[in-house]
């Protein structure tokens, strides 16, 4: 397959003929069962499907690579098997792991995708996002996530010695937690003119995200032509999936 540079990346060898996709797992050594149902997902994946895009929010927060615990070792040593088995996976920041980096991405074998992603699916363009940033009526979160993207502010934040960074962390935790309660579920939702926006910016009908926990196909008009955007399930109780397959059928599963 020639690649046009158009996607950073796109897959050689389609041989399985299906394409899975998560995010918001939000894993945490507090839910082993969770993290438990995630290792059974890689195992099962290496040898069917042709990739995994994890899209954000893998952990329930990330505080720099250096973090060594042994729940983390766990997660990483799980992921570095099952791409050295060969599985593909694409993993993409989300709200609570961006301090996800190279150290991490080495040792598990994952690739890093760019917030906005479009990738060539079987021969339909998909645009691939977190979601967070489709919430435009949050302006507290989008304000907060200026500074926390901000690259200065990160490196010093990165600075910290790891106790200081759980502090801040969790502070920041107890804040979104008191604004959460509080905000509308209409502003923590996505604003259907900025998904338009961002998907007419990347020329796709197909829009893949998360972070809003409401899983589900939407179908709408994209200048006067089909297009869906699908919403992953965050892994409360159970673990969600969306399988697509090269046939074009595409399935979320809880599991
Ligand atoms: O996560 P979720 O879904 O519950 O809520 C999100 C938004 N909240 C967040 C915060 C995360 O939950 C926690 C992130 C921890 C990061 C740890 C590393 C810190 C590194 C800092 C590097 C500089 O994303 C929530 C949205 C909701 O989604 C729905 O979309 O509403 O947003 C808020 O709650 C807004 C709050 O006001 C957040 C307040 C954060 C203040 C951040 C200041 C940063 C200053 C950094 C100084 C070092
Ligand atoms: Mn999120």
């Amino acid at each position: 397959m020639i690649n046009l540079n158009l996607y950073n990346k796109q897959h050689v060898i389609k041989k399985y003929q299906r394409t899975i996709f998560i995010s918001d797992l939000h894993l945490d050594e507090t839910r082993p069962d969770i993290a438990q149902r995630f290792s059974e997902l890689l195992k099962n994946g290496d040898s069917s499907v042709d990739a995994l895009y994890i899209l954000g929010d893998l952990f329930e927060v990330w505080i720099g690579d250096d973090d060594d615990t042994p729940f983390y070792r766990q997660i990483i040593q799980a992921l570095k098997s099952a791409t050295e088995k060969g599985l593909t996976i694409y993993f993409m920041h989300g709200n609570r792991d961006f301090l996800i980096g190279q150290k991490f991405l080495h040792a598990t074998g994952c690739q890093l995708l760019s917030d906005e992603e479009k990738i060539l699916l079987y021969n339909t363009p998909v645009l691939l996002m977190h979601g967070d940033t489709l919430c435009t009526l949050d302006i507290a979160y989008l304000k907060a996530r200026k500074k926390t993207r901000n690259h200065f502010l990160q490196t010093l934040f990165l600075l910290l010695p790891i106790t200081i960074r759980k502090k801040i962390a969790n502070k920041i935790r107890v804040k979104s937690m008191q604004h959460t309660q509080l905000a509308s579920a209409d502003i923590m939702d996505v604003t259907q003119a900025e998904v338009a926006r961002v998907m007419q910016k990347h020329d796709v009908h197909y829009l893949i995200h998360g972070h809003t926990h409401r899983p589900m196909f939407h179908d709408f008009s994209l200048n006067h032509t089909k297009a869906q955007r699908i919403v992953l399930g965050a892994w409360h109780n159970k673990g969600n999936m969306l399988v697509w397959e090269a046939t074009g059928k595409k399935e979320l599963i809880e599991f």
